[in-house]
Parts: C-alpha cells; structure tokens; sequence
C-alpha cells in the first residue's frame, strides 16, 4: 500500500538557475519560461490536494530549486543531506530550517554524501544509489537512520547517469518504469517493470503523485507504456528543467 502525500515543498528558482551544474547540451534555460514551468508543476501538485509549501529562491545556490536532493523525508525523520556537489552543500541549511519544524532530523555527515535524487522508496523498501553523488558512506548513514525507523534498505550502484531516479521510478506500488539499458534491473526483484524506449531515457523520472503519473511532456512512446497500467497520466513541461538535469521528481520534496 503506498503512502498518500498530503504536502510538498518546492523552491522557486532563482534569476541565477542558469548558473547551476549540468552535463546537458541543451543550451541555457530560458529563466521567464522556467519559471512559467515551475509555477505550473506547482499547480498540478495542488491540483493534486497536496499542500504546497515554496520557499524564496536562495542567492548563490543555482540549483536549489531541485529540493528533493536536500533531503529524504520519511513520516517518523527528516534526513537533512550532504549533497555529493559541494556547490550545492549551502542549500542544507536552509531546508533543515524548514523541515526542523516538522520533523525530528537527522544529518548524513562528513565523509558521507548523499543527493536526494538517489533515493527510491518501494512500499517499506529504500533503495539508495550508489553514483557520483552518493558514496558508501552515506549511503550506510541513511540506511542506517531507516532501519532505525523500521524500513528495510538496499544500495544499489548506478553506473551511468546522475542519480538512481534518473533512471528508475515508482510508478505506485511495485510497478517501476526503468531507463532503456539500465544495468541495475536485477536489484528490484519482485517489481514489475516498464522499460522505455532507448532516447526515452529522460521520461524515466516519472512522479507518482497519490496514484497520478506526472510524465514529462514529449515522449509519446513512453507515456502509452505508462498509460498501460491504468492510472491518470498528466504531461508536464520540462524543458527548461532538463537543461540543468533536472527532472520531475526533483522539484519537490514530497511527505
Ligand atoms: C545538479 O546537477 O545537481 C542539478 N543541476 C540537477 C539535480 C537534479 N536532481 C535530481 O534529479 N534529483
């Protein structure tokens, strides 16, 4: 049974979000239009019944706006992250103040890093990528802090791409969508998969929303496969995201 999301927290981007880290060569994100784009990711959250918490862009970390690398917030913890770019270490301060409010914390510590973007949560399941962003260290950190809280968990390396979730989502329950290729396949045993098109790889990040799909707008072949389980699908525009590697799940944290 998958837990239902009464809230979200996003961040507003900043007139620097152009600025942030990327491997895309996509050219720069058209800042009128990514912001145009994030109001409406907001509002389709809403639209949801979730409660939106946005905060202030926060000058001099461009890619803050992707909240969900901050932290993972389960029901019982908020785990405050030591994202695995230190450009973006200046971003936990700020949402650990946000999130104190609401949850009892915990923090990865040096020489542990962590992104949230590496975390999957399947029913009672973490599944935790081990990628560029996220080490050995705090990988273990956070399963650590789950098992505490009763949750099973599991590392998984991720080879190629920037995060776990750029390549797996849940899809609700045990049903995932994966990326063409993805090496890592064996580790979800017990789940039931969809796997994409090759070039379909960036529709991967889906987001589950209280049995909603949320898929990123331009990618027909990914969204039948999708559509095939029956559940309403929502488009979202994503191209001023994807420019900075960013995609829907990480615009928000969702609790
Ligand atoms: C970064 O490279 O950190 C950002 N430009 C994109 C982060 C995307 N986060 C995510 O998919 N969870």
């Amino acid at each position: 049974m998958d837990l239902l999301f009464s809230h979200a927290i996003v961040r507003t981007p900043g007139p620097d979000a152009g600025g942030g880290l990327t491997t895309a060569s996509l050219g720069r994100p058209d800042i009128p239009l990514l912001l145009a784009q994030h109001a409406a990711y907001i509002e389709i959250l809403r639209a949801l019944g979730l409660e939106v918490t946005v905060l202030p862009p926060l000058p001099g970390c461009p890619d803050a706006y992707f909240v969900e690398d901050a932290a993972v917030m389960t029901p019982e913890v908020a785990v405050i992250t030591r994202p695995g770019a230190p450009s973006r270490r200046g971003e936990i301060e700020s949402i650990e103040s946000v999130l104190a409010k609401m949850r009892p914390v915990a923090r990865i510590e040096a020489p542990g890093t962590l992104d949230g973007g590496d975390v999957l949560r399947v029913e009672n399941r973490f599944y935790i990528g081990r990628s560029e962003r996220t080490n050995d260290s705090g990988a273990g950190q956070l399963g650590r802090i789950l098992e505490k809280n009763g949750y099973e968990w599991r590392v998984v390396p991720v080879g190629s791409g920037l995060h776990l979730k750029s390549s797996v989502n849940t899809l609700g329950g045990r049903d995932l969508v994966f990326a063409a290729g993805t090496p890592f396949l064996d580790a979800f045993e017990g789940c039931r998969s969809i796997v994409l098109d090759p070039g379909d790889d960036y529709a991967a990040n889906a987001l589950w929303i209280n049995g909603t799909l949320l898929v990123p707008f331009g990618f027909p072949e990914a969204r039948w496969k999708i559509e095939q389980l029956s559940r309403p699908v929502i488009d979202v525009a994503m191209t001023e995201m994807r420019k900075m590697d960013g995609g829907l799940t990480c615009l928000s944290l969702r609790f």
